[in-house]
């Protein structure tokens, strides 16, 4: 007898409807029961039934997202312009930070470098080195390839602000796609909103979340958890429980002062532990 109860995800909900991926098939379903009143999100893992197309279990996330609302996602691709919407070392730590709270690997992508002067060009690749020594991965939008290799089996979520160049990307990754792409506005370098519904696009073998662009994220998190977020800061300082905020023989401090931390990188924690 043919299993009625399956394993799936939810890639999309519309009102009360749950589209549920399962393998490559997608079936239309609903809640009814137990689960009635539990808010379930995009990228849940759930047990339907194939029989009555409805939804019967959800299982534990290994993270979830509020804004925009999405759980288990794999990898945080983080979409950063480096001209028009200027580019911005706080969003990029921002997002950093973000992902490392939410164990979620965060994967660095580069765009407009095409449009950077010389002078500007050679500032960001500066600082996307600084980047890359500290462990993170680094790409740049041209690098197709190597960022599909990067997605393989994964769920991916973007995140950048609007006009950074996301669904753009999403376009050059699979042809097929034709996302709306919008123009950039040039007040304070934000862009139209162009994308809303968050779903999980199947994409070769990986499973995408186009998301709003969103550059107010809030960041639910401690201090200490902060702290710990800004990898490079993590060797013993002269108290362990040294919060690099004084200059009184603060290693981290010393070492921006040297030049072995980036200053953009140290006044952007003070900056993410200050808005609190
Ligand atoms: N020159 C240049 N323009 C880009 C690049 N990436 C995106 N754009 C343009 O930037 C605008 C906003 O892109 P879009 O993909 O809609 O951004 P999204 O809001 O992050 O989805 C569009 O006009 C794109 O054509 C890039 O690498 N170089
Ligand atoms: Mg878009
Ligand atoms: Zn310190």
């Amino acid at each position: 007898m043919k299993a009625s109860r399956v394993l799936g995800k939810i890639i999309n909900i519309n009102k009360d409807l749950y589209t549920v991926m399962v393998n490559d098939s997608v079936f239309p379903c609903y809640v009814r029961g137990k689960l009635r009143g539990v808010k379930l999100t995009v990228g849940d893992d759930v047990i339907i039934s194939s029989d009555t197309l409805t939804i019967e279990e959800v299982k534990p996330r290994k993270n979830s997202l509020v804004r925009p609302l999405i759980s288990n996602i794999d990898k945080l691709f983080i979409v950063i312009s480096t001209h028009i919407p200027e580019f911005s070392t706080y969003l990029l730590d921002k997002f950093l930070v973000l992902s490392y709270i939410n164990n979620i690997e965060p994967v660095i992508i580069v765009t407009k470098l095409d449009i950077c002067d010389k002078l500007e060009k050679r500032e960001v690749i500066r600082c996307l080195k600084y980047y890359k020594k500290q462990g993170y991965k680094v790409f740049i939008n041209k690098d197709i390839r190597k960022i599909k290799r990067e997605m393989r089996g994964c769920v991916v979520a973007l995140a950048g602000q609007t006009g950074a160049g996301k669904s753009t990307f999403l376009n050059r990754i699979d042809k097929s796609l034709n996302l709306k792409t919008g123009e950039v506005s040039t007040h304070l370098g934000r862009g139209k909103h162009t994308t809303r519904m968050v779903s999980l696009i199947p994409i070769k073998d990986a499973l995408v979340a186009d998301t709003p662009g969103f550059s107010s994220l809030e960041i639910d998190a401690t201090n200490e958890e902060i702290r710990n977020a800004f990898v490079e800061f993590g060797f013993k300082c002269k108290y362990s429980t040294c919060t690099h905020v004084k200059d009184d023989g603060c290693f981290v401090i010393e070492r921006v002062k040297k030049g072995v931390i980036l200053r953009s990188r140290y006044e952007n924690y003070l900056k993410l532990i200050k808005e609190r």
